[in-house]
């Protein structure tokens, strides 16, 4: 049997569903039209007005949103609704320009923990298990959103955030929590503290592992799993829509479930604009047609997905995304070939003797580009058999290659010598964009 939270919502018929979906796409056409300025150019610009907008067949009609227009109306200006009806702010740090600045209305907060409550319920969670949150809270929306979610279905929630890794094993060992919810890399960090000190996996009552934030491949998910003894699902979001709970795997495991009655869809070019067919891969993009502070109406997230064709054994209608293999503006293009991190990080975890930590360093001599991983020797990896050190860094070199279509200089890393991370990982160093 399958887990949800709320199994009506979750496996309405399709019919109903669209629907939904066409009434309030409608609505929040309107509502951005008439209480947002800056809408209301972009529409007038495009020749669109709200009764033009139909039914969600009428979606393709509508302008896109681009972060840059978050950037251009910082801090508010992009909101819908008056701030005295704003009851929460977060940010999204972004290592660029500005942070990108949302809000959330009362209403907003309760769908976002709807749907974080679904997220966290699709591992058969219950008001029954206790939640320990290790997302950073603050501005960044997953330590609140995941709190949220966990309090919305009646759980004890701890809030533990980020960091100090010693307490927060204590928490895990002394309070029992039965899930948890973090980066994947901070996963890897927990078990690699337990595992040095001989802190073994009977002393931790966690079922299930809620892991998203950054991109993580299914080698990974392996690893998770094995060394903290959990299930590992994979949750999906981001701030400008809500935050985590956009989209969450089941127990199939088998892509993840947008949370469609909230937030629609689509699949495009990312260079004509074109919707592509079901099943093709491109940037997703998502319109809001709940939120009332800042529904954004077809919002270029960057992100590279695919919708997977098919129903889901789960019973679930609401269509499923693959896993983010990356963003489009974090794809890497080497010597002309497309690079994505989680291509190394997939042949990586495939080979004996090396961690699940890698750095990848790009640089330009001359005209060409050159590659360089760093990866990081597991815990007694004949340290000091300098022919057999030799023998694996070429055996990564040539996985590598074959898998890449482009040669790298591996570099071998003693264990422990890479950086963790406690949020967000930062897995590539692309010296390129100093030089240019
Ligand atoms: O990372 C929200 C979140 C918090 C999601 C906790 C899941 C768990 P931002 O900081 O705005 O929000 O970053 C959003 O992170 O566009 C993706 O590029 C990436 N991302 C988020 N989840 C995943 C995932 C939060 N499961 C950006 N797989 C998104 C791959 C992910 N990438």
């Amino acid at each position: 049997m399958y887990s949800y939270y709320n199994r009506e919502a979750e496996t309405m018929p399709r019919e109903k569903l669209r629907e939904l979906q066409s009434e309030r796409l409608k609505a929040t056409v309107k509502r951005v039209y008439e209480n947002n300025q800056a809408y209301r150019l972009k529409f007038d610009k495009a020749g669109i007005k709200p009764e033009d907008i139909r039914s969600v067949d009428d979606l393709k009609l509508l302008p896109f949103t681009y972060k840059q227009d978050l950037r251009d109306n910082y801090p508010f200006g992009l909101f819908s609704a008056p701030m005295d009806e704003v009851v929460r702010i977060h940010a999204s740090s972004g290592t660029t320009g500005k942070q990108t600045v949302v809000g959330y209305t009362r209403n907003d907060m309760a769908v976002w923990g709807e749907v974080m409550a679904r997220t966290i319920g699709a591992g058969g969670i219950t008001k029954k298990d206790i939640g320990h949150i290790s997302y950073g809270y603050g501005l960044f929306t997953g330590g609140l959103g995941g709190n949220l979610g966990s309090e919305t279905i009646g759980c004890a929630t701890i809030p533990a955030s980020t960091g100090n890794t010693k307490r927060q094993v204590t928490l895990l060992q002394d309070f029992k929590p039965t899930f948890i919810l973090c980066t994947p890399s901070y996963a890897l960090t927990l078990a690699e503290y337990m595992e040095e000190n001989h802190i073994g996996l009977d002393q931790l009552a966690l079922r299930c592992g809620f892991f998203g934030a950054e991109p993580w491949t299914e080698a990974m998910r392996a690893e998770i799993e094995r060394r903290l003894n959990l299930e590992a699902f994979d949750i999906y979001g981001l701030s400008e829509i809500i935050g985590p709970g956009v989209a969450y795997e089941c127990q199939v495991h088998k892509g993840l479930h947008v949370c469609e009655d909230h937030f629609i869809p689509e699949i495009i070019d990312p260079d004509t604009g074109e919707v592509l067919p079901e099943g093709e891969k491109g940037e997703l993009v998502f319109t809001c047609i709940t939120k009332e502070a800042l529904p954004l109406i077809r919002y270029r997230t960057r992100d590279v997905a695919a919708i997977i064709k098919g129903d889901c054994p789960c019973g679930r209608t609401h269509l499923r995304m693959t896993k983010p293999a990356g963003r489009t503006d974090d794809m890497l293009i080497i010597r002309g070939v497309n690079v994505f991190p989680s291509q190394v990080e997939t042949v990586l975890l495939e080979i004996e003797g090396i961690g699940p930590h890698y750095q990848m360093i790009v640089d330009r001599k001359g005209n060409l580009d050159s590659l360089t991983i760093l990866v990081e020797l597991a815990e007694g990896t004949f340290t000091g058999e300098v022919r057999k050190l030799e023998a694996l860094r070429e055996e990564i070199a040539k996985a590598v290659n074959s898998t890449l279509g482009i040669a790298a200089e591996i570099r071998l890393a003693d264990h422990k010598s890479l950086e963790r991370f406690e949020g967000k990982a930062k897995r590539v160093i692309d010296n390129r964009k100093l030089l240019d």
